[in-house]
C-alpha cells in the first residue's frame, strides 16, 4: 500500500512535465469586451479552455508528450457572448523559438541548455538536453512549419 501512495505521488513529475509557451494577440476593440479565453488542442479536432485572462498576453504550458499544439483565442463580451475561434497558431516541439523553421537558433538554444533538465530543449523527454536532442535537431534541419 505504502509503494502505491508513493507512485502516485511521483507519476505528475514524469507524466505531466510542460513546456511555457508565450502568446498575445491584437486587443478585440468592440466597448463591451469582457475577457479571452485560450483553448488548445493536441489533435486540432478536439479544443479544451485552457485559462481565460483580460490580458492580451499570456503564458500557457504545452505537455512534452505531444509534439504539436494548437492554440485559438476567443473573445467574450459582458452578457457572455463568446466569439468565433480567432485563427490558430500551432507550436511544434522540436521548433524549440517558435520561429517555424529548425535552423541555427534553435541549435543555439540546444547547446545553451547542453547538460541541462530544460524541458524547453529536452525534445525526447528523457530528462536531458544531450546529444539524443541534438540528433532530432539535425534530422529536422532546415525543415519549414506552416
Ligand atoms: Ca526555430
Ligand atoms: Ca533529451
Amino acid at each position: 500500500m505504502k509503494k502505491f501512495i508513493l507512485i502516485c505521488l511521483l507519476l505528475p513529475f514524469f507524466a505531466f512535465a510542460q513546456v511555457p509557451i508565450k502568446l498575445s494577440w491584437s486587443a478585440n476593440s468592440e466597448s463591451d469586451l469582457s475577457h479571452y479565453a485560450i483553448y488548445t488542442s493536441y489533435d486540432n479536432i478536439v479544443f479544451t479552455q485552457d485559462t481565460i485572462t483580460a490580458d492580451t498576453a499570456i503564458t500557457i504550458k504545452m505537455l512534452t508528450e505531444y509534439s504539436w499544439i494548437i492554440i485559438a483565442v476567443t473573445a467574450i463580451d459582458s452578457s457572455g457572448n463568446e466569439s468565433e475561434f480567432s485563427e490558430s497558431v500551432q507550436k511544434y516541439r522540436i521548433d524549440i523559438n517558435s520561429d517555424k523553421i529548425i535552423d541555427g537558433i534553435d541549435w543555439m538554444y540546444l547547446k545553451r541548455f547542453w547538460g541541462t533538465r530544460n524541458v524547453l530543449t529536452d525534445l525526447n523527454n528523457d530528462g536531458l538536453t544531450d546529444g539524443l536532442d541534438q540528433l532530432i535537431l539535425q534530422r529536422n534541419w532546415g525543415r519549414v512549419f506552416p
